[in-house]
């Protein structure tokens, strides 16, 4: 009888909690536990396979290889850490090992234990380790702590004394707690040379000590010896083979000597050192990749079997929505007027303020934000745009076009919350923390402070529906309209007569945020703005009104300062001692060259 593997199964849904609660399946029945599979493996008729992983990366290659089991090979751990066959791992490093292969794979795991890395009380602490995490068994051989593999000087290396490893164990067994936690105790006699009867002797006497399996090792080339002891043994108890040397016989004869168990012991090991050598060699001769891209798993095919997948989705379920997945436009298409002197070779959000661009603050305060997607639309100077960790876009016309036509060029690819910004712009931390936790389709920050205070440049009046009282948390406010500069409201030439001269409630910090659901809207009303024959002139407060007209809220929250823009050489030499003073203790303060001095 053959179980189907769970090959099917992803990081998340397998064995909940490792150790011996049977997991319940999707249907509501019960599926045996690791422990007992594996006992049924070695107790059920049928020939079956265990196959070697040293990792969590091959322990899932094995399972989707459709393998029932998995041999936690000493060789092929220590092997993979690089260092010898010989306890030179400790036993908690190849433990935390087995704990990611287990999270890796629902398989049992049969770990090849050693000695049991001491004596009969070292190996009751590793049961109980093991058991924790979730390992459905361990195989001891009556080899002395530290052995050495088998393969190496077998013949030389001393066996250990049978009574003391029928004492170890029977501590074993006393000490699992899951009845089906199996032992399974490995007979070196035939390896170390002393022959047929001391090796049925050695395996009678490990059977009654409570075994609940042999494996008997052998190292010949061919199966002679280990049908012999099949046959003499009889079935007293299942037999496990490890036939890394005799490995051309037919897999038919191991199952008519009535083996139960047949461990692949280090195949996946070597078959990975194999190709990594021959990689590694290409590449240093060749000094290129393109002979080797298409030999070798694919990136992706690692993401998969890392599960990267399952994360994308948990963290769309775990992480709040917008926390997710953040983005951002600068609009950095202008020199800056009244800036020319400073700004020859470059825009104005590569203009240094103590020590680092403009640009630079603002992404700094983005991904402290979780922004991580950030479209900056260049125009003037956009060569001199610092690219790193951002998309940069150019609007071509930035000479005879406004903010507007620079958003538009950046705006279409996105799909998550974003807040577009204008790239002059210093501000405290919270500012845009307020604004990006904002659950409202449209979130501007207003600053109330009465307007001259942080700039001298005044511009993007605020009228909302409630003033600020500084003390009405909670309470919604809604913008009304927001003059540019460019906008005499005395003129009131819009013909709104809601909004009055001299009322404004503050200032409009050149920041929106949109939330994925409000990008669509924001795209049709940016289409049919851009339907007007004016519309290379508009700008983003032009935009906000419109949103505002066309039935959109527009949620406003409150600052009282802790902001600067960049409007002018003045300005430009105030924010030095802004930005100054939002440094952490510490941090270095280098200043730049090109910064002005402060009057
Ligand atoms: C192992 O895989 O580490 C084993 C089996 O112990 S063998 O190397 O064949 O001894
Ligand atoms: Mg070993």
């Amino acid at each position: 009888m053959r179980r189907p593997t769970a090959a099917s199964a992803t990081l998340t849904d397998r064995t909940p909690a490792p150790g011996t609660a049977p997991a319940v399946s999707r249907g509501g029945q019960a599926e045996p536990t690791r422990s007992a599979r594996l006992r049924h493996m070695l107790q059920s008729e049928p020939l079956e396979f265990l196959m070697e992983a040293h990792n969590g990366l091959s322990a899932r290659i094995v399972r989707e290889a459709g393998f029932s089991g998995i041999w936690a090979s000493g060789l092929s751990i220590s092997a993979q850490f690089g260092v010898r066959d010989n306890n030179e791992a400790s036993w908690t490093q190849i433990v935390d090992m087995l704990e990611f292969m287990a999270d890796a794979s629902d398989l049992p795991i049969l770990l090849d234990g050693d000695t049991g890395y001491g004596n009969f009380n070292n190996l009751r602490r590793l049961v109980r380790k093991l058991e924790q995490r979730g390992i459905a068994g361990v195989c001891i051989e009556d080899k002395v702590f530290p052995k050495t593999n088998s393969f190496l000087n077998g013949e030389r290396q001393p066996l250990a004394d049978i009574d003391e490893f029928c004492g170890k164990i029977a501590a074993g067994k006393a000490t699992q707690l899951d009845p089906d936690f199996s032992i399974v105790a490995r007979v070196e006699a035939l390896i170390a040379g002393w022959g047929m009867e001391e090796a049925l002797r050695r395996a009678e006497a490990y059977r009654r000590a409570g075994a609940d399996a042999i494996l008997i090792h052998s190292k010949l080339s061919r199966p002679d010896e280990i049908l012999t002891f099949a046959r003499e043994w009889a079935g007293r108890a299942p037999l496990v083979i490890v036939p890394t040397k005799y490995y051309s016989t037919p897999t038919d004869v191991f199952r008519e000597a009535g083996i139960s168990v047949v461990i692949w012991a280090n195949h996946v090991l070597r078959s990975a050192t194999a190709a990594m050598q021959s990689t590694a060699r290409e590449i240093f001769e060749s000094e290129t990749l393109v002979n080797v891209e298409d030999r070798i798993a694919s990136v992706e095919e690692i993401f998969r079997l890392q599960d990267a997948d399952e994360y994308s989705a948990a963290e769309r379920l775990y992480l709040s929505a917008a926390r997710a997945s953040r983005a951002a436009v600068v609009l950095a298409a202008s020199r800056g007027k009244g800036l020319e002197a400073v700004t020859e070779d470059r825009p104005k959000v590569m203009l240094p303020i103590a020590g680092k661009p403009l640009l630079r603050w603002l992404l700094d305060a983005f991904k402290k934000e979780s922004i991580n997607d950030v479209t900056v639309v260049g125009g003037y100077r956009a060569d001199a745009i610092d690219r790193a960790g951002v998309r940069l876009v150019v609007n071509e016309r930035y000479e005879e076009t406004g903010e507007l036509a620079s958003l538009a060029c950046g705006i279409d690819a996105l799909e998550s919350d974003t807040v577009i910004a204008y790239g002059d712009l210093l501000f405290r931390s919270y500012v845009l923390r307020d604004l990006v936790e904002s659950d409202a389709e449209f979130a501007v920050i207003v600053d109330s402070s009465p307007t001259g205070d942080n700039n001298r440049t005044v511009r993007d009046f605020a009228y909302c529906s409630r003033r600020d009282d500084r003390g009405l948390f909670g309470t919604p406010v809604l913008l009304k309209r927001v003059f540019s500069a460019a906008d005499a409201p005395a003129s009131a030439h819009d013909g709104d007569s809601s909004v009055s001269v001299g009322a404004a409630h503050g200032r409009w910090v050149g920041m929106l945020k949109v939330s994925r659901a409000g990008l669509k809207r924001l795209r049709e009303v940016l289409s049919a703005l851009r339907a007007r024959p004016d519309f290379d002139t508009l700008d983003v407060p032009h935009l906000l009104n419109a949103l505002i007209a066309r039935g959109a809220a527009v949620e406003v929250h409150y600052v009282h300062g802790h902001w600067r823009g960049v409007n002018d050489l003045e300005d430009f030499r105030r924010a030095a001692d802004f930005a100054h003073a939002q440094r952490r203790f510490g941090d270095s303060d280098e200043t730049d060259p090109a910064t002005p001095p402060n009057p």
